[in-house]
């Protein structure tokens, strides 16, 4: 039986709301300008769109700091325009998946003033509050991600609160039953509002250690490395009561149909996969940032890959992602032709992919003036490369101003070439990144051997990594070059005969004599075996 769950079988989009489409020429997305764009949805072929945070907020955070979970903010349009947006979404036939952001709220949310109010405030327990240590200072030495101490002072109260991020993000106290029932509600909210599933913002922080203890020291720290990396994060987050929290809103979303759960970690791959849960009670999919991470080698690559279906639990499925709003786009770590492979790479490994929007335009390095920059890291830890701007400038869609995202003036700066990286020139364009992507996509939807089939590791020696999905009696055999020299590649042994599926290259095809492959610099393709 083909495996039919959308979300196995589907290719999900993330689109950065701030960053799509402006509809009313104040330089910032919204909704309206989503909805606007679903055209370029339908013809990539993709089959879900995940929706940063749209919440209202102070925006200190963009988005990630959410003072109601239950609205709109006006920036982005009103509940009419998302409930709109469904619909459209719906119509067509795709999924909507939103963000959903559990960990800390803003220090705006009413639940925060009023925690804040008094000690004795019904709410207090709601974050975490602390005293000072024996002796006055911070009660212990955890650091915030986005630099400095992780704990804020409250001088009309006298106690610190924790925040895992901005002191704009106190933490909630997900021990209080209070907290996750109200939270479980916020997830009907959205669920009966029609959406497919959330993606659930850094939910292996949700539990920290009972007994707050000191992290240890990082014996790796260097000077240029962010705050955060001056301890090991080992109280702080992936505490074991975690997965409990987790399959409480596993629960919450079984109470509808086909819904997904996905879970934004980072941590290391043994790690990563017991976020699936005991007997698959947690995340549907933990998403899977190795890629992000691994150095663009195709023994590393290839190692990392044969790792991972290694270690996935039974009846666990696999998923993999190349970039998001917080990561250097895709094309600036591994180079433009590079980036070809890359896109073969993720719409053919077993596991549903993740596209992050502008990948498909192969957008690279956005210099953000010093004046420009908007991240708040980059703002509390300059000059480390820290900053998120680059990954989060304006979709470019035509040749018109400020590539049709908007008639006022963009948030961020859009790519000095915006006059030609932009999708109408680059659909025009057969050899274009965008037509790749396309092409790849339109593949893997014809093709149960990439969907749903088998993974089997094929060859991987020198600059060359390749693999074969099966399904039935279907063998696609996929062969990536990550060099920029020509390569060799042997194939499977028994072969009788291969064909030219699709390549990276534009034109001309690869040479195959006899049982051997010839990819030329930087390519990959896939062949049909029989
Ligand atoms: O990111 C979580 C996270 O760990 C990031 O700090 C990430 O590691 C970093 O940006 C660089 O790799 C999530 C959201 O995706 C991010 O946009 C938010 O700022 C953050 O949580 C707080 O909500
Ligand atoms: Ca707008």
């Amino acid at each position: 039986m083909p495996e039919n769950t959308w979300w196995k079988r589907g290719i999900v989009y993330q689109i950065y709301p701030r960053s799509f489409q402006d509809s009313n020429g104040d330089g910032i997305g919204d909704l309206e300008g989503i909805r606007r764009r679903l055209d370029h949805l339908a013809w990539l072929g993709v089959d879900a769109v995940w929706l940063s945070p749209f919440y209202p907020s102070p925006m200190a955070d963009f988005g990630y700091d959410v003072a109601d979970y239950c609205g709109v903010d006006p920036i982005f349009g009103s509940l009419g325009d998302f409930d709109r947006l469904v619909g459209e979404v719906h119509g067509r036939g795709l999924k909507l998946i939103v963000d959903f952001v559990p960990n800390h709220t803003s220090d705006q949310h009413e639940w925060f003033k009023e925690s804040r109010s008094s000690r004795g405030s019904p709410k207090r327990d709601w974050y975490i509050w602390r005293d000072p240590a024996p002796g006055g200072g911070l009660p212990n030495n955890w650091n915030s991600n986005f630099g400095g101490p992780g704990w804020t002072f409250d001088a009309a109260t006298g106690q610190y609160y924790y925040h895992a991020f901005l002191k704009e993000q106190p933490d909630l106290n997900w021990r209080n039953p209070q907290v996750r029932a109200a939270m479980h509600d916020v997830l009907r909210f959205w669920l009966r509002r029609g959406v497919d599933g959330f993606r659930v913002d850094v939910i292996w922080h949700l539990m920290k250690d009972e007994g707050f203890r000191d992290n240890p020291v990082n014996p790796a720290y260097q000077a240029d490395q962010p705050d955060i990396n001056r301890t090991l994060q080992i109280h702080s987050t992936d505490q074991p009561e975690v997965h409990g929290i987790i399959a409480g809103m596993r629960r919450v979303l079984e109470e509808f149909d086909d819904r997904v759960l996905i879970g934004e970690i980072y941590l290391p791959l043994d790690r990563l996969v017991t976020y699936y849960g005991e007997n698959l009670t947690g995340a549907h999919l933990p998403f899977n940032f190795q890629l992000i991470h691994m150095a663009w080698r195709a023994q590393d690559i290839a190692a990392l890959v044969e790792e991972y279906e290694g270690a996935i639990p039974p009846g666990g499925w696999p998923n993999w992602v190349l970039g998001n709003h917080d990561q250097a786009r895709i094309a600036v770590r591994v180079g433009a032709a590079q980036a070809r492979v890359a896109a073969m790479l993720l719409l053919t490994l077993r596991g549903t992919p993740t596209m992050y929007y502008g990948d498909e335009l192969g957008i690279s390095r956005v210099e953000i003036p010093p004046d420009a920059v908007q991240d708040p890291w980059e703002r509390n830890e300059p000059g480390l490369g820290l900053g998120r701007d680059p990954q989060r400038t304006p979709m470019q869609w035509d040749g018109s101003p400020n590539a049709g995202f908007t008639t006022g003036r963009p948030w961020l700066p859009l790519t000095p070439d915006h006059g030609t990286r932009n999708v109408a020139m680059m659909q025009e364009d057969p050899s274009s990144i965008l037509n790749l992507y396309r092409r790849l996509i339109q593949l893997r939807r014809r093709h149960l051997a990439l969907s749903v089939g088998d993974y089997v590791g094929a060859h991987a020696d020198g600059q060359v990594f390749a693999y074969e999905r099966r399904f039935g009696t279907e063998r696609l055999l996929v062969a990536l070059n990550f060099g920029h020299a020509a390569q060799a590649v042997p194939l499977p042994e028994g072969v009788a005969g291969a064909r030219v599926l699709l390549s990276t290259h534009a034109s001309g095809e690869p040479a195959i004599h006899g049982q051997e492959l010839a990819l030329r610099p930087d390519e990959g393709v896939v062949l049909a075996l029989s």
